[in-house]
């Protein structure tokens, strides 16, 4: 249901129907919150909300902005107050169209002239247009409408104007038979003896409807037994709101310092849940790369690699240019790519030469394990972690499809032919197959870890050197490193001491202990760089 139609079928309901007045989205959505029918866009309110006087000075396009917010901000009817309908019965054609496409319930047209002035605004010049012009916007307004739950309210100024009461129903009874929805008859009176009495005195089927500003005692339900079905509460967001700004202005100005008025503002994540910043963030899980903010990376790049002899004389390996950017600028341009901007490296062997200023380095010692080169990395595994050898060269698309899974511990495994690598981290995953004419690159296959190790006998793919971690995770893996630690750090998995495990040693071990472990597929799409036909395969293969 919309708007509109919503509106209908509250007004087939008994009770008053009670109507907020709102003058951007953020009010709409408190007169929501706060249990109101409708919210009413009020032109009074419109106007203030831009400092200028509510007297046609605002267009129709500055209103209808306004109350297209409010249509967008609460779930509840918007009512819109046209003023005069911005000038005669042509221009309300015009008007009602576009109200109409916004989302508006109903809008409200008055008998003021153009330019109109503000019902209370006491001693300005008043003047009512004559009430066949009136009845023939209300006309106009019925030719033009899609939806007949589009709805008009027609109201007469007559009581303000001091035209007295017979002008009043006249004016009313006219607005009613030319079809109006609803007729409004306005009245600054003190009390409500004044609407009660055309409502005494009211003998068509139109409902009625008041804006108890100046009768202010009167309450909905005496005014709803009175004859009126819906109430206006027209301009109290705006006035409230101003005094309350006021004094903490005011307040903060004096104290010189902004805790003097905690006990006056509502806590910023108020404002966060009103203007819908959890949805925000839902969105951006649901739509966007993950990555971001809350997904870092840490590299492993501590190890030395005497199988590439003098080409890393100096260096480690992720300092080893290919194609004019060494392996680690590959990697960050790929991470970033992929929104991952927290990148971490931990560094060991020629540490010295790793000077890159965007990245954050730990130190490790070389001779140890990948694993205790983790751990010194602790720090920065409190949250989603993307894990990797400082060697290998993948895309971007590799890291997104990572980030797209969930699971607490994610490999990207290679299911190309894995024959002839003796020498890798192979991988047997409980439903995992492995071969040359296999084409997985496409559907993102999850599987479970069973099995991992180097020259795994009858693996089924190749794990690439790299792993989500959950914080979660991450955890798992770091209470088992303690663990292990405690209980004497010998032997784990393929390793002869904690101290020179492999991340595929913890990995095993968390395996063994029951802990799941998944994986997703590749066939191709990265390079490890271990030998120096590797290094001249990347150039000549990296595009
Ligand atoms: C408004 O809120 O702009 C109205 C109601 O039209 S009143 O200000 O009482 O005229
Ligand atoms: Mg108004």
């Amino acid at each position: 249901m919309d708007g509109k139609q919503r509106l209908r079928e509250r007004m087939s309901q008994p009770g008053p129907i009670l109507v907020g007045g709102a003058h951007d989205g953020l009010t709409a959505k408190l007169v929501e919150e706060a249990g109101f029918d409708a919210v009413w866009a009020s032109g009074f309110e419109i106007s203030a909300s831009h400092c200028v006087p509510d007297a046609n000075i605002l267009t129709m396009e500055d209103q209808l902005r306004a109350a297209s917010w409010m249509v967008k901000a609460a779930d509840i009817p918007v009512i819109a107050d046209c003023d005069n309908g911005y000038g005669n019965a042509i221009n309300v054609i015009h008007m009602v169209e576009a109200y109409e496409q916004a989302g508006i319930a109903a809008i409200c047209i008055e008998d003021n002239v153009f330019p109109k002035r503000c019902s209370f605004y006491a001693g300005v010049k008043r003047e009512l247009a004559p009430v066949e012009e009136h009845a023939g916007k209300v006309r106009a307004f019925l030719e033009t409408r899609k939806s007949d739950d589009f709805m008009v309210i027609a109201r007469t100024e007559a009581l303000i104007a001091g035209w007295g009461m017979e002008e009043a129903l006249k004016r009313g009874r006219a607005y009613a038979d030319a079809g109006a929805d609803f007729v409004l008859v306005h009245s600054k009176s003190s009390e409500p003896d004044e609407v009660l009495g055309f409502a005494e005195r009211w003998d068509r089927d139109t409902p009625l409807v008041c804006v108890p500003t100046i009768y202010k005692k009167a309450t909905a339900g005496q005014l709803y037994e009175g004859g009126y079905q819906i109430m206006i509460y027209a301009n109290h967001g705006l006035r409230s709101g101003i005094k309350a700004q006021r004094e903490a202005f005011a307040r903060i100005v004096k104290e010189q310092h902004c805790s003097a008025v905690d006990d006056l503002v509502v806590p910023k994540t108020d404002v966060y849940d009103l203007i819908g910043v959890p949805r925000m963030k839902q969105e951006e899980h649901d739509f966007m790369p993950s990555g971001g903010q809350e997904v870092g990376a840490v590299i492993l790049a501590a190890g030395a690699s005497p199988e590439l002899g003098e080409l890393t004389a100096d260096k480690p390996k992720a300092m080893l240019d290919v194609k004019g950017k060494t392996i680690l600028g590959h990697q960050t341009d790929a991470l970033n790519a992929a929104g991952i901007k927290d990148i971490s490296v931990v560094v060991g062997y020629k540490k010295e030469a790793v000077d890159v200023p965007s990245i954050k380095t730990f130190a490790a010692d070389e001779t140890k394990g990948e694993m205790a080169s983790l751990m010194e990395a602790a720090s920065v595994l409190d949250r989603r972690t993307l894990v990797l050898y400082g060697d290998i060269l993948f895309d971007q698309e590799m890291v997104e499809r990572l980030l797209n899974t969930e699971g607490d511990v994610v490999l990207v495994v290679d299911r190309s032919d894995i024959e002839g690598r003796p020498n890798r981290d192979l991988v047997h995953t409980l439903n995992g197959q492995s071969g040359s004419g296999q084409r997985f690159l496409k559907g993102t296959r999850f599987d479970t870890l069973e099995r991992i190790g180097n020259g795994l006998d009858g693996a089924n793919g190749e794990w690439i050197g790299m792993m989500m971690l959950s914080a979660n995770g991450a955890e798992a893996l770091r209470a088992l490193y303690a663990d292990l630690g405690a209980a004497g750090g010998g032997a784990v998995h393929q390793a002869e001491s904690l101290d020179k495990a492999a991340l595929t040693d913890l990995l095993q071990a968390m395996v063994d202990k029951g802990l799941t472990v998944n994986t997703i597929d590749t066939y191709k799409g990265w390079m490890e760089i271990d030998t120096f036909e590797d290094y001249q395969r990347a150039w000549a293969q990296l595009k």
